[in-house]
């Protein structure tokens, strides 16, 4: 473990020649390494033109600076913002400074942890920034912003206040059985366990839409031998992922390209063409394309006319039917578009009908979805544990299954205080007359 006291720095912007560089400094000892490097301290948030000197008073940059004491800062520690002129000489004769001035780089996610330990954000917020960093598309960007605002957090804090409520009223009946409590019946205490148990019912119950969002789609283009599958994720992706070959069996690893349609970053996948083959190469490629599919969030059979539609594997998946070939006059009823992937006539729809599919697989209007299988975990124990107060029969034992759920939903947003929040229940309760 690494020293919370310490006094961090890092390089914030990107990496690559830039016109500026921005370098955080954050801990307790940010003003006395700020005052080390630079003569005169700026005002507190007001940004200054300062030049910056080793200890042998040698210049190595004039930089904006920002002076920004805790606790309103990113790691509610205080903290230092230098902007320096790009470039890494520069960067480098500064970090050494700041090294001399008694700093030390920080380690990965050092910053947001800190942020994390001084109360400054929970754990969800904590991922958001992660994820609102590897943000791909708008979509992904979307959700990470709407799980930094905390609209998640106030969703999984709803229920810690109303089951610790819960959980204060089992204890003062068991505690003071003949106290003048509020009037709180058993069964009102078991109407709004089970009401929040499925209240977290509803949330697990989500498709995956969030998770989906945030790993990206996969859609797997399935069919037999020949149909244009490499010629459709050619055509998909815009590049040649694929060869493409009037030879029957020429694809065997499954290929893939990353786009985006719809505002989502997704995963399309190229497979061997399904048929039984004695080629032992060939059916090791017809398995991986089976296993591959059975797990994609969308497949794509497509069908040229010739035999039947190889739908594979039927396993509840959403599939479209996409027949090819259309420049040859190819038809076949019921299918979900027509396309030619050879000449691109039809293409445009076919987008447009992905587009619509993977924006309903993570089409997230409402309450915000679940991002994490983290947090799925700990829900589902949440809501066992629900199950086991709503069935149990000694108080003692309903009291203890609350506990339980109360501390597994504190894990997911890592405000497990569940003590602090007791007391602050408790008191409302007048119970130490
Ligand atoms: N006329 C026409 N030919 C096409 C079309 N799409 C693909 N082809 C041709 O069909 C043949 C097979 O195409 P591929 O894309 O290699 O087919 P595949 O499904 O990937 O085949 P395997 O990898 O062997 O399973 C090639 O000669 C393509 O040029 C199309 O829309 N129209
Ligand atoms: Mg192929």
């Amino acid at each position: 473990m690494t020293d919370a006291t310490d006094t961090i720095f890092a390089v914030a912007s990107g990496a690559g020649q830039a016109a500026v560089t921005v370098l955080r400094v954050s801990g307790q000892g940010a003003g006395a390494v700020l005052d080390r490097i630079c003569r005169r301290r700026p005002a507190p948030r007001f940004a200054a033109l300062r030049t910056l000197r080793d200890h042998d008073g040698d210049v190595l940059d004039r930089a904006l600076v920002l002076w920004i004491p805790g606790p309103g800062t990113y790691t509610g520690e205080d903290s230092v913002e230098l902007f320096l002129h790009g470039g890494s000489a520069v960067q480098h004769s500064v970090a050494t400074a700041l090294i001399e001035a008694g700093a030390r780089p920080a380690e990965a996610g050092e910053f947001s942890r800190r942020a994390f330990l001084n109360g400054r954000m929970d754990l969800l917020e904590a991922e958001a920034v992660a994820d609102l960093i590897a943000a791909e598309s708008d979509a992904q960007r979307r959700q990470a912003l709407r799980q930094l605002d905390g609209a998640l957090g106030s969703v999984y804090a709803d229920w810690t206040v109303r089951l610790t409520r819960l959980l204060a009223q089992q204890e003062a009946l068991i505690d003071f059985p003949e106290d003048d409590l509020p009037p709180a019946t058993e069964a009102a205490m078991l109407a709004e366990i089970g009401k929040v148990r499925s209240e977290i019912a509803a949330h697990l119950d989500d498709g995956r839409r969030g998770e989906r969002l945030r790993e990206g789609l996969v859609i797997a283009i399935t069919g037999a031998p020949n149909v244009g599958k490499s010629t459709l994720i050619n055509a998909l992706a815009g590049r040649e992922v694929a060869i493409v070959s009037p030879q029957a069996g020429t694809t065997r690893d499954v290929l893939e390209a990353r786009v985006v349609i719809g505002g989502v970053p997704v995963t399309l996948l190229d497979t061997a063409g399904l048929r039984e083959t004695a080629d032992d190469v060939e059916a090791e490629g017809v398995r991986r394309a089976r296993m591959r599919a059975a797990s994609a969030d969308l497949v794509v059979a497509l069908y040229d006319g010739g035999g039947s539609v190889v739908v594979s594997p039927d396993n509840g998946n959403r599939v479209l039917r996409v027949t090819n070939k259309a420049d040859l006059g190819v038809r076949h009823q019921g299918a979900d578009a027509e396309v030619s992937a050879l000449t691109g006539l039809g293409m445009a729809s076919l987008k447009e009908r992905l587009a619509q599919e993977v924006k309903r697989l993570v089409d997230s209007a409402g309450p915000p979805p679940l991002t994490r299988a983290r947090h799925r975990a700990g829900l589902i124990d949440s809501a066992s544990a629900l199950e086991n107060a709503l069935s149990a029969e000694l108080p003692e034992l309903r009291g203890e299954a609350l506990r339980q759920a109360v501390r597994r939903i504190g894990r997911v947003t890592g405000r497990v205080g569940t003590e602090a929040v007791l007391d602050a229940v408790f008191r409302q309760f007048c119970i130490g007359k």
